[in-house]
């Protein structure tokens, strides 16, 4: 890791106008939606390009799980949008990384970006109505804006193991999965982990190694991805009516141009209605499986068991010993994990060199230097690959524990629970800015345009500051408390509360256990336009000294 090498000499600080930590999708419309505004804008990260998370995630197999190309991408110059042609429906990381390379380019981003420069501390400075950030290459910087794009998955979660750092062979996390090239050829390699990293790199896995096994602690739902070639027509559809699909992105809950989504019941259809509607759409595959749904698979128990049972059908075929498909079934509400989109994951479970270990008849004991223990016996290995995700969306924010008023720090003020308002801002930390940060749709959105959404908020806040010569802008304790009640009484219409995930800070020892994300779809959006048309309603505002 390139965070935290260096040996800092501390540097007068340099003046910015805002300064933005991450340089990945956020980072990087950030940097252009704020130089555009005519600011003076510097932007730090520790990796040594752009990307963010596409930057450290390389692992094989490593895909756009989400609905995809060409809509997983910005939308603020209608030019990038006719000249970039995207491969395939679930672009490969490579693809997605070629793209915000080019992106980097034709907007000159790199000249104001400071790589392999980590963000050590961030303090607000009430007097001078100003933020100052030191960094791990000494440099210092100092902005009356702090604008935190960390990534909602960036912060890896490592498993917390008895020996596991006595285990002398290669191991790697699937987030930070190394530059050179992995080679699985001839060795045992054990896989930690089933989500979306999990299932998308097994299969690959599987093919070379000599022997895969597989260390399941929960066993997941997958849907197919049926990847395929994008063709000369889906590229034209974005292309040919470029201001229809942004207006067909707005209007649409997940930011997709897609839907609508359906509004019947699940349980108004026969059981046979209901089985050829799901076949249909699992020989389809891909995301649009998840928006010709019922409406109510996400709130109703018995609804969201139709689909479940159809899944665990669709697993006793897939896999022929009966006893791993016993395994391989899942036990919570069906998409209240992040579904997944697979590529014959399944099915890779029928090859003679992968073994499934499921975790909760079986757990781990210990690693030693050549082998995993479990509680039926030892298990030779001579490579670890840790698929056990992220302390996601407040994660990395905490991590960077900016230090607000009176220098109360972030871990103090999120001590019992990750209070923002609108998902971008926080008591007592003024002028400082989250992209895709607790409270907000973040993950359940399109993220590129979400970024680019809230961005388009932030900076209208930062004129209005400019324009009424005020100095500091801050929520009031209230709308912070209001905001999370309304974020919490949506999530708790539906099932999504009720499984454990990391959309629930569940897969984190000790991490407050709740729902953070804002299930209101799009209506976020008019939500913090209607706040910033009733002049910035549960704000508060300072004059510039
Ligand atoms: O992480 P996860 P991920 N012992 O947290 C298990 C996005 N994404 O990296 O479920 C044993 O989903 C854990 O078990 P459990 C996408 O939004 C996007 O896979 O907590 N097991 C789980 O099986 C996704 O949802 C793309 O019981 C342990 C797994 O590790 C999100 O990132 C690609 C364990 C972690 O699954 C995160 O996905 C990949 C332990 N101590 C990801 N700790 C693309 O679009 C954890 N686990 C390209």
């Amino acid at each position: 890791m390139t965070n935290q090498q260096a040996t800092p000499t501390s540097t007068p600080a340099e003046q910015y106008d805002a300064v933005i930590i991450g340089a990945g999708v956020s980072g990087m419309y950030a940097l252009y939606h704020l130089r555009e505004m005519g600011m003076s804008v510097r932007v730090y990260d520790g990796a040594s390009d752009i990307g963010g998370t596409w930057w450290y995630n390389r692992y094989p197999g490593a895909r756009v799980d989400g609905p995809g190309s060409p809509y997983y991408c910005y939308t603020f110059s209608e030019e990038l949008m006719q000249e970039w042609d995207w491969a395939e429906t679930q672009s490969t990381q490579h693809d997605v990384l070629e793209y915000l390379s080019h992106v980097a380019d034709k907007f000159d981003f790199r000249k104001d970006i400071q790589f392999e420069t980590w963000v050590e501390d961030a303090r607000y400075d009430e007097s001078a109505q100003r933020w100052t950030v030191s960094t791990s290459t000494g440099i210092n910087a100092s902005a009356p804006f702090l604008i935190c794009a960390v990534g909602a998955l960036s912060t890896t979660n490592m498993p917390n193991i008895p020996g596991i750092n006595e285990f002398s062979g290669e191991c790697y996390h699937t987030g930070r999965w190394p530059h050179e090239p992995v080679s699985f050829e001839g060795k045992r390699v054990a896989v930690i982990g089933t989500g979306s990293s999990g299932v998308q790199s097994i299969p690959e896995i599987a093919k070379q190694a000599e022997h895969l096994t597989v260390l399941q602690r929960t066993a997941q739902f997958t849907f197919p991805a049926n990847n395929r070639a994008l063709t000369a027509e889906d590229l034209a559809v974005p292309r040919d009516d470029f201001d229809g699909m942004l207006q067909r992105m707005h209007e649409n809950e997940g930011g997709f141009p897609i839907g609508p989504f359906p509004t019947g019941s699940a349980l108004d259809l026969s059981p046979e209605e209901l089985n050829a509607h799901y076949e249909a759409l699992w020989q389809k595959g891909g995301f649009g499986f998840f928006n010709n749904l019922f409406s109510d698979i996400a709130v109703s128990e018995e609804a969201n068991k139709t689909l479940a049972d159809f899944v665990r059908n669709k697993i006793k075929e897939s896999v022929d010993d009966p006893e791993t498909a016993r395994k391989l079934m899942p036990d919570h509400f069906v998409m209240t994990k992040r579904p997944i989109l697979d590529d014959g994951y399944y099915a890779t479970y029928n090859r003679d060199n992968v073994t499934l270990i499921d975790l909760r008849d079986d757990p781990i004991e210990r690693f030693t230097e050549t082998s995993v223990i479990t509680s039926t016996g030892e298990h030779p290995i001579d490579m670890l690959v840790l698929a056990t995700g992220y302390d996601a969306i407040s994660g990395t924010m905490l991590r960077l524990n900016p230090k607000g008023r009176g220098g109360v720090s972030l871990k103090e003020k999120w001590a019992d629970r990750f209070h923002s308002y609108l998902g971008m801002t926080i008591n007592g930390f003024p002028n400082l800015f989250m992209i895709h940060g607790p409270g907000s749709p973040g993950v359940f959105y399109n993220m590129p345009l979400g970024a680019e959404r809230q961005l388009a908020w932030i900076g209208q806040c930062l004129q209005h500051l400019k324009d009424q010569n005020l100095g500091a802008v801050e929520p009031s304790i209230q709308s912070e408390t209001a905001w999370g009640e309304e974020v919490s009484a949506i999530a708790d219409f539906t099932l999504f509360p009720r499984t454990d995930s990391w959309w629930t800070g569940a897969n984190v020892e000790g991490k407050p256990r709740y729902f953070t994300a804002y299930l209101g779809g799009g209506m976020y959006y008019q939500r913090i336009a209607d706040v910033a048309e009733a002049d910035y309603e549960g704000f508060e505002f300072e004059p510039a000294v």
